[in-house]
């Protein structure tokens, strides 16, 4: 079983035909509970049918941050948890620079799913632009903020330094094993941090690792199952 958590991000990649393919091989590799996969809304209730005799979790790639109404389009925690979802990505860099998300409304998010029942996996990083202004820190202390008051054994933290989400560049070991323990240090030493960006086979074990890593959040690396599982192998 696998030591750290590592979970895979499909984002809007996949069909029926890849989660048909791609999940059949990862559930006949045993990997155990410490990995999940997040598949876009449409093929969750297939994933978990292809998941049922496995220990690999299902997760979702947002929620919504109300429980029930008129929204039309949006998810609730509730409709995740009953299809099998057993957490969900919350604040992912990708929703701040697209959709426009707030760390205000992920920490409302990140509370709807805790009420669903469902472990929240809350993103935080920095951009090159902030890095470079030597804000870096400031930026994730004020992302972190928002959650002031809510257990950190109820969610993990993903650091995902926007420079290094789907770029290829990754972060070093040494931007990585400070910024984890910056997080652990705001937060609670106990406080699950995932490193997120770029992770692919060939760099996993080194940030696997370094200090302060308790899991990977893999994006692109996370559509192949041989790829996906070498990483799953090195944590
Ligand atoms: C960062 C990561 C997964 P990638 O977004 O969340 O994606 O591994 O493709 O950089």
């Amino acid at each position: 079983m696998a030591r750290q958590l590592v979970i895979g991000n499909w984002k809007m990649h996949g069909s029926v035909g890849q989660v048909r393919t791609v999940l059949p091989e990862l559930v006949r590799a045993e990997l155990g509970s410490n990995i999940a996969i997040c598949v876009a809304y449409p093929y969750l209730a297939l994933a978990k049918s292809l998941l049922s005799e496995s220990a690999i979790q299902l997760g979702a790639q947002d929620v919504c941050e109300f429980h029930i109404g008129a929204y039309t389009g949006e998810v609730s925690p509730a409709m995740l948890a009953d299809v099998g979802c057993e957490l969900v990505i919350v604040g992912h860099s990708e929703r701040r620079r697209y959709f426009n998300e707030t760390s205000e409304m992920a920490a409302r998010k990140v509370k709807a799913a805790l009420d669903g029942g469902l472990l929240p996996v809350y993103c935080v990083g920095e951009t090159q632009a902030q890095r470079d202004a030597g804000i870096a820190r400031d930026v994730i202390a004020e992302e972190l903020q928002v959650l002031a008051g809510v257990p950190t054994s109820l969610y993990a933290v993903a650091y995902e330094p926007s420079w290094a989400v789907g770029t290829g560049v990754i972060a070093t070991p040494e931007q990585i094993a400070e910024m984890h323990a910056f997080i652990k240090q705001t937060l609670d030493t106990r406080t699950r941090v995932l490193y997120g960006g770029s992770v692919k086979a060939d760099n996993a074990a080194q940030v696997l690792a370094t200090d302060g890593v308790d899991g990977v959040l893999v994006g692109g690396a996370a559509l192949s199952a041989a790829e996906f599982l070498k990483i799953c192998s090195q944590a």
